[in-house]
């Protein structure tokens, strides 16, 4: 068991997957493992790309490290900006195999769980400082339906229902290709510079900016 007056915020990626040999979520988890951001550690992980082993691994890190704040981040393909995810759904419909060979379709992340769940990170607070940064940044509707959206979906329900985790605060992230992938692209370091920023405001803002006048979509 962590010790929890020692603040940390878990950053997670995936292993490549779909026969790709990297996978940038985990190369920018990597390069912030071991940081201190605002005096909190940065504990970087990597979950499978696995339906099943996924959560395993993620709820074990929860237990282990309590965090005060949980980025998970995952490689989204042919989009260009830090994507900010705003809701998980309750559905796994994979177009494609996990790692493990499973290709679940129409099943539900929870069974009995609720459809959706929005995101606890401050979207709009992050995306304002990725832009005032130059870092390209975006609100996505929408996170897929294969593991990082099934990974989102079990981080926002044990947020809810873990009486420990009740002040976690967590999400997800998808990340652009790196530039050796293909486009659209972004570079490591810019990206690494994206999380950290978001990490920043995530631990900053204690309400969002969305119902504000003058917040940006
Ligand atoms: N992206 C996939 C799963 C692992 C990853 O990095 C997704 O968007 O579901």
């Amino acid at each position: 068991m962590a010790n929890p007056v020692e603040r940390c915020v878990l950053v997670t990626g995936f292993d490549p997957f779909g026969g790709a040999d990297v996978n940038p979520s985990w190369q920018a988890v990597q390069a912030l493992h071991g940081q201190s951001i605002l005096g909190h550690r940065i504990v970087g992980a990597q979950l499978p790309t696995v339906f099943v082993q996924s959560l395993q691994v993620l709820r074990d890190l929860l237990r282990r490290h309590r965090p005060t704040l949980v980025i998970a981040t995952g490689q989204a393909a042919g989009r260009a900006a830090v994507s900010l995810e705003r809701i998980a759904i309750n559905v796994n419909d994979a177009r494609i195999a996990d790692n493990l060979g499973a290709r679940p379709i129409d099943t539900p992340v929870i069974p009995g769980g609720p459809d959706g769940y929005f995101t606890k990170l401050p979207i709009k607070a992050m995306l304002k400082a990725l832009l005032e940064r130059g870092i390209n940044g975006e609100v996505s509707q929408t996170a897929g339906t294969f593991v990082c959206n099934q990974v989102f979906y079990g981080l926002m329900h044990e947020l809810a229902s873990e009486p420990a985790l009740r002040d976690t605060r967590g999400g997800l992230i998808h990340v652009p290709w790196l530039p050796e992938q293909g486009q659209p692209s972004m570079r490591l370091d810019e990206l690494v510079d994206g999380l950290k920023v978001c990490i920043e405001v995530a631990l900053t803002t204690e309400r969002d900016i969305r119902k504000e006048a003058g917040a940006i979509s």
